[in-house]
């Protein structure tokens, strides 16, 4: 059966509909009152988001792949079970399997209010347990509406702890980079990856980016708010059960080597990721369950 095929029992008629998208992807348009979204489920990923009213809220790179084994640049990328580089295996993919992997629709709803609802789920396979030989289901739980609500969800179905690092890796459109700031992490201790990864403290509640930025903030449960100058738009994330921030731009030289994102494209994004990576790193007991959730929105 296509896949397709397989998804169109979910389908809300003019709400939310399966179909073939860039690279023969699958995709869920969503189509709602309150805001419109495209989800492939490769991944798991929201590749976009755009309240009813509203200019998008998550950047897309226009060289971006779409095909079977490679990430997507752009929209929220699902980071499991690690984050950038394996420790000790640097010939694995960066940042997991997660965001290369196909999901399954476990269920798909529309709430009174006109939001939608979907989770989508990926259990282990002989290609996860070749890369990390552990037992789990994870969980995408994803609320479009006035707001985007993610929450990734680990289950530990293994008699073992489970140890990981998580990210939702989102990219946020914005007018010029050099015009944004991002608030709401002053005091807190970064590692700077610009740095020889050196721990340092945030010494500013105005982020700004005036050269290639990548800091990994450690507990932190900070609200942070992108503020576009340019716009006057602000978009804040607020997140739950994440201990940890990352900010990144590549700035010009780093995007110059980056073959799925335009040179120029640097101008028009930054992500800030809900996280919970290096000591941050989630150690989860038999049995258990971890949730972590991100809630954008744009706000004036
Ligand atoms: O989250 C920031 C970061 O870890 C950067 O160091 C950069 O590598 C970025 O992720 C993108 O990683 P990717 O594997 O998607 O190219």
């Amino acid at each position: 059966m296509s896949s397709l095929a397989a998804h169109s029992r979910w389908e809300i008629p003019e709400i939310a509909t399966f179909s073939e998208g860039p690279g023969g992807l699958t995709q869920l348009l969503i189509t709602s009152p309150l805001a419109s979204a495209r989800i492939f489920l490769h991944g798991a990923h929201v590749a976009e988001f755009q309240p009813t009213g509203e200019a998008p809220v998550l950047f897309m790179s226009a060289e971006s792949l779409f095909a079977s084994g490679k990430a997507i640049r752009g929209g929220v990328p699902v980071i499991f079970p690690w984050f950038g580089a394996h420790s000790s295996r640097p010939e694995l993919p960066a940042h997991g399997f997660a965001r290369t992997s196909t999901w399954e629709v476990e269920a798909l709803s529309a709430r009174p209010d006109g939001a939608v609802l979907v989770t989508l789920r990926l259990d282990p396979n002989a290609a996860t347990r070749a890369l990390w030989p552990h037992e789990f289901i994870l969980r995408h739980e994803i609320i479009v509406g006035t707001a985007l609500e993610m929450t990734l969800v680990v289950e530990n179905t293994s008699t073992a702890p489970l140890v990981f690092e998580e990210a939702l890796h989102t990219y946020f459109a914005i007018s010029d980079a050099r015009e944004i700031a991002v608030r709401g992490l002053h005091g807190a201790e970064y590692i700077d990856k610009t740095d020889n990864q050196t721990c340092k403290r945030e010494e500013t509640d105005f982020l700004r980016f005036t050269s290639e930025t990548d800091r990994v903030f450690l507990q932190t449960e900070a609200v942070c708010t992108l503020e576009d100058t340019q716009t006057g738009r602000r978009i804040v994330v607020e997140k739950s059960g994440s201990a940890s921030t990352v900010v990144w731009n590549p700035w010009i030289a780093k995007a110059a080597t980056m073959r799925d994102f335009g040179d120029d494209e640097w101008l028009h994004m930054c992500c800030v990721e809900t996280a919970n990576v290096a000591t941050d790193a989630i150690t989860l007991a038999p049995g258990a369950t971890h949730r972590m959730a991100a809630r954008l929105r744009a706000a004036h």
